[in-house]
């Protein structure tokens, strides 16, 4: 990383709420290394279409790295492989973000990687297949502008609406660990680098 890109990218961090805290644009100093990890990543294990529990068809593609999700079964179409291995570079800075939001022990072990196209969403949902809810959750956020719906932990509680951008990252821990959070239709367009796509990394502790 060149000085001058730490100089002329500094980092915001807002807290959004106890335990979540939004530091936009801090990816964009190594955004090529995330790229190629991203790349090769994708190229050994390919997006592909989500199932959710209940059998439907999710309208985002979906792919993974690291260790097996416990949940996977329940969300994932059958496969044949292993997923291949976290990426270093990916791994040391989830660690770094879990750092600079209060969460110092944070060890991810998996990344699952969501990709939107024009139209596609996530219903309000929490995640609770991961083992330890004292870890947090770190989301890297690249391409296509997203509104971000940040709930409670009911599910009716009203959600915020939150503008996720390229470079993007937030880290979801202690009471906003198990808040509930989803993102609305995306809307089209196309990236520079990252074309017609909105692509979310999230790294977990899954075992
Ligand atoms: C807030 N992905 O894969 S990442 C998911 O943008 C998922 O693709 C979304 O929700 C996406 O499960 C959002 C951010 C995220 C992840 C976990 C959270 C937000 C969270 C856990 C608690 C609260
Ligand atoms: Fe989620």
């Amino acid at each position: 990383m060149s000085l001058f890109s730490q100089l002329e990218v500094e980092p915001t961090h807002e807290p959004l709420a106890d335990g979540a805290v939004l530091m936009r644009g801090l990816a964009l100093p190594q955004e090529r290394e995330f790229l190629a990890a991203i790349d090769q990543v994708t190229q050994a294990a390919p997006f592909r279409q989500m199932v959710t529990v209940g059998g439907q068809a999710m309208s985002i593609m979906g792919t993974d790295c690291g260790n097996v999700h416990r949940m996977e079964e329940q969300y994932t179409p059958a496969r044949k492989y292993m997923w291949p291995p976290m990426p270093q570079v990916l791994r040391e800075f989830a660690i770094r973000c879990g750092v600079r939001a209060g969460f110092p022990n944070f060890r991810p072990d998996a990344c699952h990687f969501n990709r939107y196209q024009a139209g596609n969403k996530l219903g309000l949902h929490q995640d609770r297949g991961e083992v330890d809810f004292t870890q947090p959750i770190v989301s890297l956020s690249f391409g296509l502008e997203c509104v971000f719906l940040f709930g409670g932990l009911q599910r009716t509680d009203k959600p915020r609406h939150i503008l996720l951008e390229h470079g993007d990252v937030i880290v979801w821990g202690g009471p906003s660990r198990l808040a509930f959070h989803g993102v609305q239709p995306l809307k089209p367009g196309c990236h520079p680098t990252i074309g017609p796509y909105r692509i979310n990394l999230t790294f977990r502790k899954v075992s």
